[in-house]
């Protein structure tokens, strides 16, 4: 008898940035001091983010599959792709009209998913010099590029239930780099937080155009069969639209983590039809960034002992999109979690 569809299994490793990349490799970010690419390397798209500063420890981010990788490129997007996942990397350069070229590098990304089939885009990062910058109207280079999505994902008729899961945080340089997956047939589904008011539909104290992600994606791969993923946004210390703790660096930890214990709680896993209770545990490829490089002791003292031994956890520190954010916490449940899953 044949059992529940196998898709091609999705893979994500921080690695030492010198490494001999083994296996189907369909993307590396390298999290070092220097933007440079993406350009396609050894058959997969490869990217350098300047997200070091001197002597803080780089890594590279390996996303893998089990099966044949095929890559290309597409305006200025670089891609792999396996029959299932597509992984894209892609960067608007420094010095141009952020809304413009933002909405440019997403509309190629919108096009190229509709042209090679993968539909549902699971999870974005994006990572953005100078993201507090104010610009001559009053806003921030933050606001520029959420116009900038927000006019792509409407061109494209992304209504707020497809937004993905995302990031969006500094960088020390490169314009605005970008890279995300997405896959073919697997079903993704978005999910809310309930302490927190959708980003979509934040006041326009934020921007006139309210930030385009959902807080987490769920990406089920066969009916039942425990294989699924939890792709968890950047996750910061706001409740409803608000930043709490001002200035406090432990109250901001700490109300981050709430957070995400929320958002991967049966209880609102339950409201998307998901049998799953997941805790702070099962994440994996965690990245916690940290605005303030003086605060990197008080955030690992908080932030460490809360995920499981065996996870990776990143700590970088970059700028964050407010001003007064100080903290913002990913992560991934990858498919070994899966007796916790039914
Ligand atoms: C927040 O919750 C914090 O604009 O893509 C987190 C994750 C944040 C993604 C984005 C912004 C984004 O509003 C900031």
């Amino acid at each position: 008898m044949i059992s529940a569809i196998s898709l091609a299994g999705l893979d994500c490793r921080f690695e030492d940035v010198a490494a001999e990349r083994s296996g189907k490799v369909l993307g590396v970010v390298e999290y070092s001091n220097r933007p440079a690419g993406p350009v396609l390397r050894d058959g997969h798209p490869s990217m350098s983010l300047s997200m070091c500063g001197a002597g803080e420890p780089e890594f590279a981010e390996v996303w893998r599959t089990s099966a044949e990788v095929t890559n290309g490129e597409y305006k200025g997007l670089t891609y792999a792709h396996d029959g299932e996942y597509l992984f894209c990397s892609g960067r608007a350069e420094e010095g141009s009209d952020y809304v413009a070229s933002t909405e440019n590098a997403y509309l190629a990304a919108l096009e190229l998913i509709a042209f090679l089939g993968y539909r549902h885009v699971v999870r974005v990062w994006n990572m953005v010099a100078r993201i507090n910058d104010v610009d001559d109207d009053g806003g921030n280079t933050y606001i520029q590029f959420c116009r900038g999505r927000a006019n792509a994902f409407e061109r494209h008729s992304v209504s707020a239930n497809l937004m993905p899961a995302a990031t969006c945080v500094g960088s020390h340089g490169g314009g605005i780099a970008f890279y995300f997956i997405a896959c073919r047939t697997a079903k993704a589904t978005n999910i809310e937080n309930p302490r927190q008011v959708p980003a979509y539909e934040y006041p326009p104290k934020y921007g006139l155009k309210a930030p385009s992600f959902a807080r987490a994606t769920w990406l089920s791969t066969a009916e039942g069969d425990g294989s699924d993923y939890m792709f968890i946004s950047g996750t910061a210390s706001i409740l409803g639209s608000k930043t709490v703790y001002e200035g406090d660096i432990e109250g901001q930890c700490v109300t981050t983590l709430d957070n995400i214990s929320v958002l991967v709680g049966s209880e609102n896993l339950a409201r998307y039809g998901i049998d799953a209770d997941l805790t702070l545990k099962d994440l994996d490829c965690v990245k916690v960034y940290v605005k303030r490089g003086a605060d990197m002791a008080v955030v690992k003292r908080i932030c460490s002992p809360a995920f499981a031994d065996h996870a990776q956890v990143a700590y970088v520190n970059v700028d964050i999109c407010r001003d007064d954010l100080l903290v913002e916490i990913e992560g991934i449940v990858p498919p070994g979690a899966a007796g916790r899953m039914s």
